[in-house]
């Protein structure tokens, strides 16, 4: 059985939750205490981070590779586009994570005086993608909208960035909404406010 290693605030481990739920995998959970993480996982990851996927020998770290880890070893339903173009053009989306979220969400959460601005800077640039396409990565749901629904859930749901300003973000984040792999994730943050 596969064994996923995980924090329950963690939003790279969010990413492996919701590849796992849309594609039916049972897996054990473990929960890891991240502020006071067993020695034991530095064993499984050098860098003593979660999500870490593990089946028997096989330990993979990094939620990118797991993610695509996941979607060649459980091809149904699919996660990324058939056409090679499409697919790369979804990989970029997942290469340039840090720049085009990742960073400034990070800066708003440590209390950067401008984090949470250049975090709107950030969500205003989706709503301009968002505005042309259904889905970050063109007509089909898939592994780039994965990658970055979590950080966007999080800024709504514990930042309290009202998305009103950003009407395609907000009807992008409703439509991934629908989808209970997806919806699942508001329930892991209800528990952690609770
Ligand atoms: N590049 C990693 C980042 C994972 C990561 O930063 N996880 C955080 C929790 S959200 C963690 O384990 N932090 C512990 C630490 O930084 O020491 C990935 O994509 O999986």
């Amino acid at each position: 059985m596969l064994v996923l290693y995980d924090a329950g605030r963690c939003p790279y481990c969010a990413r492996v939750r919701i590849v796992l739920a849309e594609k039916g995998v049972e897996f054990e959970d473990v929960q890891i205490d991240l502020s006071d993480r067993p020695a034991w996982l530095y064993e499984k990851n050098p860098l003593g981070k979660v999500p870490v996927l593990e089946e028997d020998a096989f330990v993979l770290p990094e939620s990118p590779v797991i993610m695509e880890y996941l979607e060649e070893r459980y091809p149904e339903p699919a996660l990324l586009p058939a056409d090679p173009a499409a697919r790369a053009l979804a990989r970029v989306w997942l290469e340039r994570f840090d720049d085009l979220l990742g960073r400034d969400y990070y800066a708003a959460r440590c209390g950067d005086d401008d984090g949470r601005e250049r975090l709107q800077a950030r969500l205003a640039e989706l709503e301009e993608v968002l505005a042309g396409t259904p889905f970050l990565s063109g007509a089909d749901y898939g592994l780039a909208d994965i990658a970055y629904v979590p950080w966007v859930l999080r800024a709504r749901e514990t930042f309290a960035i009202d998305l009103e300003p950003w009407p395609s973000l907000r009807a992008w984040l409703d439509r991934l909404l629908e989808r209970p792999a997806v919806a699942a994730e508001l329930d892991v943050l209800a528990a952690l406010r609770s």
